[in-house]
């Protein structure tokens, strides 16, 4: 068995996760002022909300217009409002009742900030003040971390060792049968059991997103089918695992058989973090 389909695979994933990453860093802030008027409009393009600061009165509406090409949220950090999805294309309103600052994000993005701030009439005086602390809080957001405790943080961190384990897990008894040598066949058992180990918790945080808060922003039907093939792996996994622990035992390179199977649950694994990322990203 050849490797270089196996590497192309693994260039591609890793070159889309690249992207991936990039696209996300990118978005930054960008400073503008929205008139007074009762119906305010925030664009969302290019990863960004567009103006990023905006001055409301409370009571005002403020409508989210999706013009990207990702599905977006304007999500309040203090959890006042939450667009949930807004699908390229169409728009969600709301209306701002709380005066003060009110950063929000999207919750796809974590990098897209921008904030409102809101005033009750009597406080146009302290506009350029309340930039200021809006521009504060941005900045401070985009460096913050804190640790993962819902399902829609947790369930993409755990997605990457998933991803990783089983295609290096194939690489390395690919390379051992290429090269004959022991050590590889060895680093392959180790990752399809890592594999093993931890894409149950990978899954149930997935079923946790599933069954939480957010689990309404999810397209129903990729949903369906993402949820079904993962739990699909979480087995095929522990099989592949078990199948491998009787080549390691007598210490052999594992058959073609194995390999090749191992092969379709990689090609499943890249399909299955397609319709992740549909869900995430749009189309
Ligand atoms: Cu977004």
């Amino acid at each position: 068995m050849r490797a270089s389909p196996i590497r192309t695979l693994l260039w591609r994933v890793s070159a889309t996760l690249a992207a991936l990453s990039i696209i996300s860093i990118y978005g930054t802030a960008h400073t503008g002022c929205g008139s007074a008027a009762a119906t305010h409009t925030v664009v969302i393009k290019q990863m960004r909300f567009n103006p990023a600061q905006m001055t409301v009165n409370a009571g005002d509406t403020v409508e989210w217009k999706n013009e990207d090409i990702f599905a977006h949220t304007a999500t309040a950090n203090d959890g006042s409002f939450d667009s949930g999805l807004i699908q390229p294309g169409q728009s969600w309103k709301t209306v701002i009742k709380k005066a003060g600052t009110i950063a929000y994000y999207c919750r796809l993005h974590p990098n897209m900030t921008a904030s409102l701030s809101v005033s009750s009439g009597a406080e146009q005086g302290t506009h350029a003040a309340m930039h200021a602390g809006a521009a504060g809080e941005r900045h401070a957001r985009s460096l913050s971390w804190a640790p993962p405790i819902s399902p829609h943080q947790i369930h993409p961190i755990l997605v990457n060792f998933t991803a990783a384990l089983l295609p290096l897990s194939l690489l390395s008894d690919i390379l051992g049968r290429i090269f004959g040598r022991q050590s590889l066949h060895n680093a392959a058992w180790w990752a399809i059991l890592y594999a093993a180990a931890i894409t149950p918790f990978t899954a149930a945080a997935g079923w946790w997103w599933k069954y939480s808060e957010h689990a309404t922003d999810l397209p129903a039907r990729v949903i369906t089918v993402h949820q079904w093939l993962g739990t699909t792996s979480v087995v095929v996994f522990i099989i592949l695992a078990a199948w491998r622990w009787r080549f390691h035992r007598r210490d052999t390179s594992p058959g073609a058989a194995y390999l090749g199977c191992a092969l379709v649950a990689v090609l499943a694994l890249v399909y299955q973090g397609s319709l992740g990322g549909t869900m995430v990203f749009g189309r």
